[in-house]
């Protein structure tokens, strides 16, 4: 038996519940039975699309019904965990409604993770099932996916989106197909208990699962879809993987949904396609990360914008947008531009739509919902004086107090009154919008996923000749960031960029996380506690590019 989820979260306090509820955030409605109320409102809309699968909200709700039914029929149980390792098609949506309406929580993986973090992702969340694309850019997800049954303790279920079902795992696709009679009414989970599992940034060495609840997420994804202007007339189009917060409740997927929109799923935003999609079917709002945007304006700027034309509002966030790329967005795409400052474990800034060109174009927003907190401190955890700039601190409604199961990380990740500390440096403009000028936690943003330098050390570490390493953010034209490793080789070692990402692959570690460059070094420089000196590093790697 898996341990019950409520075991491993920190629940927020009942004084600040109590305050959550009598504010209308958390409303006491499981998100599954907001799906259902959504499509009992306008069950002939269209909901969903997927290249030539168009499913209205009375078909979708079907699909998720009968899927749900299924998913108990296969013994799994309200409180189970299921990885979620699809690429952006239906498949991802029904599914997850299914989980939504059934209690079962779904892990949501990234389509780039290999067998170590899906290995350590089921033993963590202690899963019963994964879901899988058959093949995706030539890897064999299923084939993983059945290896993985020997890291739960539990029954382990595969099921599979595509065309080649393996004899022993689920056809995905066909437990999503409509119910041929009413799906038994489902017991609904409560609205407390956890939604989701999203997984962290990444600042340690292993990712961190942070406990959405229904009230919480809902929360999110509504408020969300009132911020960006979402309601019933939005075609709302998923490119980014949608098991990122950012296009599954920011307010991506859910919140397009709770508010009577489409949502449209493609599987990458490469520029021609994306285009042709926005086109094709009236797409008005998108969110990407700042180099998707970079590569969709150099896009536009080739070929023109007019495939844009159906296009408000153009979303961008999960990395610095610079503001010399914000101001052509809107001469060049035609599109609003909103700027998001989010992160899974919670607190979301957006610029209004409404907000002066200057405050869109410089700043990352504010925070959504007039009970987040924020706080912007010094090392001692002292508030900074207005306008200078601080470590993020923050509490709120839909920023849970602790990750799940993890208490180590969080006496270093919460203080001991629950405020999260984001790790992101900021100063607060006299408006009030939030500029993000830096980080104090040891990660590397590439193009918007995140990765722990601590997680890649941990992994070269195995690796032969392999005295002392760091892994630190290279600035990158394109993606912002890059990995870039400082090695100390051992005595008649001379390691090599290719031989280190090989090494890793084998290990099973996702490729965006292996290093983009090595620097080979006597010894590392270290701060006056000894500690490796990254800002050092960061210097050096920075003025190497440059000359
Ligand atoms: C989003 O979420 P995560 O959990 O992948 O990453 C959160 C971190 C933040 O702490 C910050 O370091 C960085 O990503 N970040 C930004 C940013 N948006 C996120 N840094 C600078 N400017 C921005 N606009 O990335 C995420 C979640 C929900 C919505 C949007 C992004």
């Amino acid at each position: 038996m898996a341990t019950p989820i409520a075991d491993g979260t920190v629940p927020w306090p009942d004084a600040d519940a109590a305050r959550y509820v009598a504010a209308g955030y958390w409303t006491g409605a499981p998100l599954g039975d907001l799906l259902r109320a959504a499509a009992d409102r306008t069950p002939r809309a269209l909901a969903l699309v997927d290249g030539d699968v168009s499913l209205s909200y009375a078909e979708l709700l079907d699909r998720i019904d009968a899927a749900a039914g299924r998913l108990l029929d296969l013994g799994l149980v309200a409180g189970d965990r299921i990885l979620v390792q699809l690429a952006n098609g239906w498949e991802f949506v029904v599914l997850t409604g299914a989980c939504l309406r059934s209690g079962i929580v779904p892990v949501m993986a990234l389509p780039g993770h290999r067998r170590t973090e899906l290995a350590y992702l089921a033993r963590h969340a202690e899963a019963a099932a994964i879901a899988v694309p058959d093949r995706l850019r030539d890897f064999d997800h299923q084939a993983l996916a059945h290896e993985l049954a020997g890291e739960v303790t539990g029954p382990w279920h595969v099921l599979v989106a595509g065309d080649f079902v393996a004899p022993g795992s689920v056809d995905l696709r066909a437990l999503c197909t409509p119910g041929a009679s009413p799906t038994p009414a489902l017991p609904p989970p409560h609205s407390r208990d956890v939604a989701v599992f999203l997984l962290s940034g990444g600042t340690t060495g292993l990712p961190k699962l942070i406990a959405r609840t229904h009230d919480d997420y809902a929360y999110n994804a509504r408020a969300s879809a009132a911020v960006s202007g979402v309601d019933a007339g939005t075609v709302y189009l998923v490119s980014l993987p949608a098991g990122h917060n950012f296009p599954l409740a920011c307010p991506g997927i859910l919140g397009t949904l709770l508010a009577g929109g489409t949502v449209v799923m493609l599987p990458s935003p490469e520029p021609a396609r994306a285009f042709a999609t926005i086109a094709a079917r009236g797409v008005t709002h998108t969110a990407v990360v700042p180099a998707v945007a970079g590569r969709w304006l150099e896009h536009a700027e080739t070929h023109g914008a007019a495939e844009l034309a159906s296009l408000r509002v153009l979303q961008v966030g999960g990395a610095r947008l610079a503001d010399e790329l914000a101001r052509r967005v809107r001469p060049v795409l035609g599109a609003r531009l909103q700027q998001v400052f989010g992160m899974a474990e919670g607190l979301l800034n957006y610029t209004r739509l409404d907000d002066p060109e200057d405050v869109i174009c410089t700043t990352q927003g504010r925070p959504m919902c007039p009970d987040d907190e924020v706080r912007l401190v010094d090392e001692a955890d002292r508030d900074v004086p207005e306008g200078a700039p601080g470590s993020l601190l923050t509490r709120g409604p839909y920023t849970p107090r602790g990750y799940y199961r993890a208490a180590e990380q969080n006496a270093r990740a919460f203080t001991a009154d629950g405020w999260y500390r984001s790790g992101d440096i900021c100063r607060r403009t006299p408006e009030g919008n939030l500029v993000v000028e830096g980080r104090d936690k040891d990660m590397i943003n590439r193009g918007g996923e995140k990765i722990s330098a601590e997680e890649v050390e941990n992994l070269i570490y195995q690796l032969p000749g392999i005295s002392q390493v760091a892994a630190v953010a290279m600035p990158d034209r394109e993606l912002g960031e890059r990995v870039c490793v400082y090695v100390v080789p051992q005595p008649g070692h001379t390691p090599r960029l290719d031989a280190i990402r090989l090494g890793m692959e084998a290990m099973g570690i996702a490729r965006f996380k292996l290093p983009e460059r090595l620097v080979l070094v006597d010894e590392l420089a270290t701060t006056k506690v000894g500690k490796v000196d990254k800002k050092a590093l960061r210097a050096d790697i920075a003025a190497r590019l440059v000359t």
